[in-house]
């Protein structure tokens, strides 16, 4: 059993074996500048933070031999997937499949939707591309967990209000125990960065837990 001890908002157990990571989203559409992010208004800038937290615990997992997801927001070419009022919401320059200095944007295969060099996934681990905000959500990602006997997730990446909470709120609805990488994920909004830690260890814990890189990978 792995325990960490100083979770919040108390200790996280964990069997051995049974626990994954879900990095959600650290693509070039949402880190760098062109992309996504950029494009709804965002500066880019305040999303790199996180990316050294998250390859040490990419690391940590691969170190352990533990499983890893990676993940993408995405949609195919003919936009099918994507619903119109997905693509309609925003009054930026660009929209979801609009060409952009990265490639159409969001769109699979172009280039903004790859994942950044220091978090680039290797063989053996699992890219899924989702078409929403959460990753449950039209995806194999629940089928892939069933199949690796996870009962527990480390969720990190980004954005923490938006595809990283979505993702952690429908793993806790399908009977997951969620540990939120604190340092590992980051927020166009830092305020809603700490908001999100915050709801989830509230009441309880009443979606899950955080806990630091560091605390994390003392026990993997
Ligand atoms: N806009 C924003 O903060 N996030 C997203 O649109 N997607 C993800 O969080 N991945």
């Amino acid at each position: 059993m792995l325990e960490i001890a100083a979770a919040r908002p108390y200790p996280y157990l964990a069997p051995a074996g049974a626990i994954a990571l879900v990095m959600i989203d650290m693509q070039r559409d949402f880190l760098e500048p062109g992309g996504f992010g950029a494009a709804l208004g965002n500066d880019v800038t305040l999303l790199a933070p996180c990316i050294e937290p998250a390859a040490r615990l990419l690391a940590g997992f691969r170190r352990a031999g533990l499983p890893i997801v990676h993940t993408r927001e995405c949609h195919r070419p003919d936009l099918s997937d994507c619903p119109p009022a997905k693509r309609g919401r925003g009054r930026g320059p660009l929209r979801i499949g609009d060409p952009g200095p990265m490639g159409r944007i969001l769109i699979a295969g172009e280039p903004g939707v790859e994942i950044i060099d220091d978090l680039a996934p290797r063989p053996g681990e699992i890219v899924i591309d989702k078409p929403g905000k959460g990753a449950f959500h039209a995806t194999s990602l629940q089928q892939q967990l069933r199949a690796w006997s996870v009962s527990h997730l480390v969720i990190a990446g980004v954005t923490t209000e938006v595809c990283v909470q979505t993702t952690l709120r429908e793993a806790n609805d399908r009977g997951y125990d969620c540990v939120l990488a604190e340092d590992a994920t980051a927020s166009y909004f830092p305020a809603f960065k700490q908001a999100v830690l915050d709801m989830v260890v509230a009441q309880g814990g009443i979606v899950g837990w955080t806990a630091s890189v560091s605390q994390l990978l003392e026990v993997l």
